[in-house]
């Protein structure tokens, strides 16, 4: 098949043109007194140009084709900026920088005024970022479906070393990579009654919001496919209340307006636990059902037969948080385009794919029947139908349903009404399978699959990291960024000096660069001859942040205790945030900013032992720490890591993993080989096992030579000593309540530590260990993972022909 353009090249001379075009007609500027802001955009548009028209091939291809296409759904989309990526991948990035140098303006210092576009909470957003990219990339036909939040995730800023929230403000600034699409509005009911006429369910609604479409393009490699980013914004249906504006009554006459804007006013900050809000749920109806009387309209502007939806739709939810998708779908193909109930529940399934993301148990989706009910009352109903209908047709044992103790749950409702589940790793799909859904999966052994994570080596690589970048095409050439798996060709390399100088060499220039920026952000000096080690990731309990800074403690008081002896110099770094309403994760980030405190402060440590903080880690800060990694952290407690995706950046940016047998990380270990892995820690079935002794954790402390000094320190005051007691409670629950088992693993994580000291301090060693981290990093490439979803999940074909 013909790609629906090929890359469009561009010269310096048109875009300095566009440039000043935009600058003059588009922003209305003189270039004499233009702001940075002002070059941004102008910038911005210039590019934005040269996306539209590929994004028009693309769709105009897919119409003439009559493609099948994909719709991801999906709560979260964690964007970040978008300017680079966009120049990256239509090829421009040099002629831009060329160009605006010509301006007199830094592209770089341009490029991070972007404010992130922060539609997500960690990895199931970003996921679903790197999956819009490589769909575009692979030339998968796809629509990405979400909300357009007025505030993205809440900025994080430490005060006393506690995290305190700020709202989050990206659409203050004029976004230029949105197109406002006012025509395609669609209304969603709330609330209200069904009746029943002539034999027929009919739903009067008490409440209707509007939902109003955003179009964001969304640029493939090489500029040779787009697809969009659909995301809705709410507005009210009475655009105003024009009688009580004529008595006079002004504030008042706008609020039905005001009260509808509340629907995509803020994303959720909780990433695991749930909590029944039906503001909530509303958000998760409104997503859904307009995406859904979108999706319908396209597919009837072309076809009659309601039943073909399969061939032509497939709808992916990600997660449970669009599972309403089910039963809306029911309903719009029953009640309002006359299909059978039965027809309706069958083209549904047909459609629809889900994707799970946690075992957690807290983290799972379940409405009360009453909040349901009363928000979605015909839903309800048809809930309850497909409850019996399940029921009948597979006699499951009674203690599954969909509908039980007066709560819907949502992941058996998606997951009865997807034709596939699947899960993001290998061993969390088989965890999926035996632990979440035995059941089901025994009733409908074919239908859970796994689909390994992966992330787009376009902005995790070659954006973000520029030195490794251009070795890797000068040592294999080019074609590696659409094609990860061709960095096993560094392999052979990997046993050459020079090869390897080099690589040491590119690492090396990314820790300088990152050590200057944590100079000015954090006003700590570290030198960029020590070991680099990095966690960053939302803060849980069960990715056990407090495993790393007790091993940290205890680190300390090695130096401390023996300060002439020999120690490789260590930066520990983290990021990440809490949810505002999680009191253990914040006690836990306290922890680690009074121990960085008193660590960094302690002259006798000097350059043998720093730790950083930097608040409000976010997309844009990822891409500056990953590429200085030299270690990657990922020690969560065995079975609890659905995937992790981080893992996958770091281990493609040459940083070897400390890690546990959890998620994703047992596949790159698979990959890479345990010669280049610090593997530690007890295994799911152990962990299992472990916590069956209500002893185990006291058992633990009083075995390792090293914890209880740490623990007592803690508890005594020495890193709070304005407060001694602040860490009584968090160290008690180590001792009598450590469900995560950081008591467990200390000692086997601590003897870990030590081996990538020795493998660090051997300098040939280390360099290879990282190099063939990149070498071996090709599985996890988001276009593979797309791919098999297009093969396994939703039977469609790449308009590319690739
Ligand atoms: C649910 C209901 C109400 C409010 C919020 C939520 C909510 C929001 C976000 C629940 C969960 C999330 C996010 C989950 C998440 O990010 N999971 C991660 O998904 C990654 C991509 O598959 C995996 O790599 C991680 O292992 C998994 O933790």
């Amino acid at each position: 098949m013909e790609a629906a353009l090929t890359q469009a090249t561009i010269t310096p001379t048109q875009l300095k043109a566009d440039v000043l075009r935009h600058l003059t007609f588009t922003l209305g500027k003189d270039a004499a007194n233009a702001s940075p802001y002002d070059w941004r955009m102008a910038l911005s548009f210039a590019v934005r140009d040269r996306i539209v028209e590929p994004w028009f091939a693309s769709t105009r291809q897919t119409w003439a084709q009559d493609r099948k296409r994909v719709h991801y759904l999906s709560m979260e989309f964690l964007i970040g900026r978008i300017l680079e990526d966009a120049t990256v991948n239509l090829g421009l990035r040099e002629v831009a920088e060329e160009v605006m140098a010509g301006f007199g303006q830094d592209f770089h210092g341009l490029v991070e005024g972007e404010p992130d576009a922060a539609l997500g909470n960690g990895g199931l957003g970003r996921l679903a970022a790197c999956f819009m990219e490589s769909m575009a990339t692979v030339g998968c036909p796809a629509y990405g479906y979400g909300i357009r939040y007025e505030h993205g995730l809440f900025k994080q800023s430490f005060q006393g070393g506690q995290q305190a929230e700020m709202p989050e403000d990206w659409l203050s600034m004029t976004n230029p990579w949105e197109f406002a699409r006012p025509e395609s509005a669609y209304v969603i009911p709330f609330k209200g009654e069904v009746k029943t006429e002539a034999g027929r369910e009919v739903w009067l609604p008490s409440e209707t919001v509007l939902a109003s479409a955003y179009d964001t393009p969304v640029i493939g490699w090489q500029g040779k496919w787009a697809n969009t980013l659909r995301l809705w914004a709410a507005k009210s249906t009475q655009q105003f209340d024009l009688e009580r504006f004529n008595r006079g009554d002004y504030a008042a006459a706008a609020e039905p307006e005001a009260l509808a804007r509340t629907l995509s006013r803020v994303l959720y900050p909780d990433d695991t636990t749930y909590q029944g809000k039906e503001l909530r749920l509303k958000q998760e109806f409104f997503l859904t059902s307009a995406a859904l009387q979108d999706i319908l309209r396209r597919f009837k502007t072309v076809h009659s037969n309601l039943l073909d939806l399969p061939k032509y739709v497939a709808i992916q939810m990600n997660d449970t948080h669009p599972a309403i998708a089910g039963p809306e779908l029911i309903r719009l193909l029953s009640d309002e385009n006359g299909l059978s109930f039965q027809d309706a529940l069958e083209t549904a399934r047909g459609c629809l794919g889900y994707t799970n993301h946690t075992l957690l148990p807290e983290a799972l989706e379940r409405w009360a029947t009453f909040t349901f009910g009363t928000t979605l009352p015909r839903h309800m109903q048809i809930v309850e139908r497909i409850d019996s209908w399940h029921r009948s047709a597979y006699h499951p044992p009674h203690y599954i349903g969909i509908v039980k103790h007066h709560e819907v749950r949502m992941g058996e409702l998606a997951f009865v009404m997807a034709h596939k589940v699947n899960g993001v790793s290998a061993l969390h799909s088989d965890l999926v399978k035996k632990n979440l859904f035995p059941e089901l999966n025994a009733l409908h052994p074919d239908r859970i699959c796994n689909q390994t994570n992966g992330v787009t080596p376009r902005r995790w690589l070659k954006m973000s990291n520029r030195p490794l970048s251009a070795l890797i095409t000068k040592t294999i050439g080019e074609g590696w960024e659409a094609d990860l798996d061709l960095l096993r060709g560094l392999e052979p390399h990997c046993e050459k000096p020079a090869f390897l100088a080099e690589f040491d060499a590119a690492k090396r220039a990314n820790k300088v660069a990152l050590a200057d920026w944590i100079n000015t952000e954090c006003g700590v000096t570290v030198s960029p001859d020590a070991l680099f080690d990095v966690q960053i990731k939302r803060i849980h309990e069960y990715k056990r942040q407090l495993l790393n800074i007790l091993q940290t403690v205890a680190h300390y008081q090695r130096i401390k205790a023996d300060p002439s002896a020999d120690y490789v110099p260590r930066v520990k770094i983290f990021g990440g945030k809490s949810a505002p309403g999680y009191a253990v994760a914040k006690e836990i980030i306290h922890l680690i900013n009074d121990v960085a405190r008193v660590i960094n402060n302690d002259p006798e440590v000097g350059d043998r032992l720093k730790v950083i903080y930097p608040a409000n880690y976010n997309v844009s800060m990822a891409e500056r720490l990953i590429p200085a990694a030299d270690l990657s952290e990922q020690i969560s407690t065995a079975g609890k890591e659905a995937s992790g995706t981080g893992n996958m950046k770091f281990m493609i940016n040459g940083a070897p993993t400390i890690g546990t047998l959890d998620g994703a990380n047992v596949e790159i270990l698979q990959e890479v080989g345990a010669d280049n892995f610090f593997l530690f820690g007890m295994t799911t079935a152990e962990a299992m096992k472990r916590r069956e002794d209500p002893e185990q954790s006291r058992k633990a402390i009083e075995a390792s030579a090293a914890l209880p000094g740490v623990l007592q320190a803690i508890a005594e005051g020495a890193f709070s000593p304005e407060q001694p007691d602040r860490y009584h409670g968090l160290v008690h629950r180590v001792w009598h309540h450590d469900y995560f088992l950081v008591a467990a693993d200390f000692d086997a994580y601590d003897a870990a530590q030590a081996e990538v000291d020795k493998a660090y301090a051997d300098r040939p060693r280390w360099v290879k260990m990282a190099a063939l981290n990149t070498a071996r990093s090709g599985f996890f490439s988001s276009d593979r993972t797309i791919r098999s979803y297009m093969k396994d999940i939703w039977s469609i074909e790449s308009a590319l022909g690739v």
